[in-house]
């Protein structure tokens, strides 16, 4: 097998053959993928290519301090345009960044370059670098350019950083690495702006989304058994919150950092009428095992799905029909 290192210096020699780029996030972009993709984009410019950057979703405003966060099109007219390679960074699978129909309409002649550490990535890439030991993808992306000497600025230690913070839940979950530590070393001597990093990534609710945060803390409950602790929003809640749509976003997260006792934490989300939405974290569980049962994925350690079903209130306490 390949190293690491090989892969890294056969990604510098493929993308220096490259004009014409387009890279693409995950929808409901995380700060990892964003991080990921616009360290990549802003790298790629210095290098004279021109780069197109797409996300499905629009980004959440509290990350518009990142370089190139304007620069993302959710347009679909973006795939009838001519590449010399599709970049796609932080995504497990197609489907998992939205744009699995959407490639087939790219012209023929381009390569698919897959940048992730998802588990169980499909390796859908011509190309693919992927390393599932890796925090994040942000951190690949830094050990692919340290790996290359190439030399860090403001905007892309920001970026990267954003990336790593993200998926290290700032340094508190297991995905947390001396690798990721020392990188972020490196990020901060390179001018990251780790100020405005720790204020979008935690300072950015406001009281209507603590407000949904706190029903659903009224509501959490500690399995000692399973060492598992619940909670729930139903449609209601999130309709009466009069939030954005992102508001969820961060609470599994949330609770998965402060809540003693229980290994596992387990949010249902009422998405629409018929449709719940569960997210897993846990600090030791593999996860990812109890999410596949769903017909989910993800991590380990974070992991999620989505099933048919109403989430219902008895007596007893919840339950799905
Ligand atoms: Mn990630």
């Amino acid at each position: 097998m390949e190293t690491n290192g090989q892969q890294h210096h056969k990604l510098f020699d493929l993308l220096a053959g490259k004009s014409r780029l387009l890279l693409v996030a995950h929808q409901k972009p995380d700060g990892d993928t964003l991080g990921a993709t616009t360290a990549m984009a802003h790298w790629l410019k210095k290098q004279g290519k021109d780069v197109t950057l797409f996300c499905l979703d629009k980004p959440l405003p509290h990350f518009s301090f990142l370089d190139h966060f304007n620069d993302f099109t959710s347009d679909p007219k973006t795939f009838d345009l001519q590449y010399n390679a599709l970049v796609v960074l932080d995504c497990g699978t197609l489907p998992y960044a939205g744009i699995h129909k959407l490639v087939e309409n790219l012209p023929a002649g381009y390569l698919t370059i897959n940048i992730d550490h998802h588990k169980g990535n499909d390796l859908f890439g011509d190309f693919n670098l992927v390393d599932e030991t890796a925090s994040s993808t942000a951190e690949i992306v830094a050990d692919f350019l340290r790996a290359n000497d190439q030399k860090l600025d403001a905007a892309m230690a920001t970026s990267l950083m954003v990336g790593i913070m993200n998926d290290t839940t700032y340094f508190t979950n297991a995905a947390t690495s001396i690798h990721s530590m020392e990188l972020t070393s490196d990020l901060l001597s390179a001018g990251a702006r780790s100020s405005e990093v720790a204020k979008a990534m935690f300072k950015n609710k406001d009281a209507k989304t603590l407000n949904l945060w706190g029903k659903a803390l009224t509501r959490l409950k500690h399995n000692p058994k399973l060492n598992l602790a619940t909670t729930y929003l139903k449609q209601e809640d999130l309709a009466k919150a009069d939030t954005n749509a992102g508001a969820t976003e961060g609470l599994i997260n949330f609770l998965n950092t402060i809540c003693g006792g229980a290994e596992t934490i387990m949010v249902l989300t009422q998405a629409n009428e018929n449709t719940i939405k569960g997210s897993l974290r846990s600090v030791r569980t593999d996860v990812s095992k109890i999410a596949k049962l769903f017909g989910g994925g993800g991590h380990k350690l974070a992991s999620g799905f989505t099933i048919p079903g109403q989430i219902v209130e008895t007596e007893k306490g919840v339950k799905i029909v």
